[in-house]
């Protein structure tokens, strides 16, 4: 749940999948695309041969009409077997999720293995996974042996998460993504932080100011 101090309430949001899905890539376009009152650098912490060892961080917010500070800490897991202790710290209060995964067809069994292991490891931080925002990204829609959009769609039909075809690479679908998990995350918690009645933000300024839209 959202953590409230002062005048401020900070969401953390993380992107968690297989290796090299291109969760890293999402937050560098992320980074490029929005515009919001705060922006912080892209931390990304501990890379070897370009993959993630433990996490990335973007810092965003906005000032509500009420005054009050909304800040987004948006996170990366890095993706290989061999740190799961890390993937479960970083899960850790998370406040919404979008799993990346990977459309080549080569990585079905790595991204059932991490879907798997990522609701394993929300129950073990205690973490509702039933009840949290998430989003399915399949990324890396370019590739020539990507599964095609027909095919996920039909696969996932009855899942109830929103689904979205990225190219992280060039920035498509990245946008879309977050957004998606905005929406998600501001369903979930809006009414018990009184987010519409006491601080003057419905869904779509909630939206229009994380994302930096006019
Ligand atoms: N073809 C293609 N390649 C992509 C796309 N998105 C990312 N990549 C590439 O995939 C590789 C891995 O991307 P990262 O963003 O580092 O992946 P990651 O999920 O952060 O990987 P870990 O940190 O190891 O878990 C890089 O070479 C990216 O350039 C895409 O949409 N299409
Ligand atoms: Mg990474």
């Amino acid at each position: 749940m959202a953590e409230q101090e002062n005048n401020s309430l900070t969401f953390k949001l993380v992107y968690y999948g297989p290796a090299q899905s291109g969760k890293t890539t999402n937050l560098l376009r992320l980074h490029d695309q929005l515009s919001p009152e705060l922006k912080g650098e892209l931390m990304t912490m501990e890379t070897k041969d370009d993959r993630t060892l433990f996490f990335d961080l973007l810092p965003l917010g906005f000032r509500a009409p009420s005054g009050l500070l909304i800040k987004f800490r948006v996170f990366t897991v890095p993706g290989q077997v061999a740190h799961d202790g890390t993937r479960k710290a970083v899960l850790s209060r998370a406040d919404g999720i979008v799993f990346v995964a990977d459309s080549d067809r080569a990585q079905e069994t790595n991204n059932g293995e991490s879907f798997q292991s990522m609701s394993d490891n929300c129950h073990r931080v205690g973490l509702d996974f039933a009840n949290l925002p998430l989003v399915v990204q399949f990324n890396k829609c370019d590739l020539p042996n990507a599964v095609p959009e027909a095919e996920i769609r039909e696969r996932w039909s009855a899942a109830p998460w929103p689904l979205v075809f990225a190219v992280a690479l060039n920035g498509q679908g990245v946008e879309a993504t977050f957004e998606a998990l905005l929406r998600a995350v501001f369903r979930h918690q809006a009414e018990r932080l009184a987010l519409a009645t006491t601080h003057g933000l419905d869904e779509e300024a909630f939206v229009a100011g994380a994302l930096g839209r006019p």
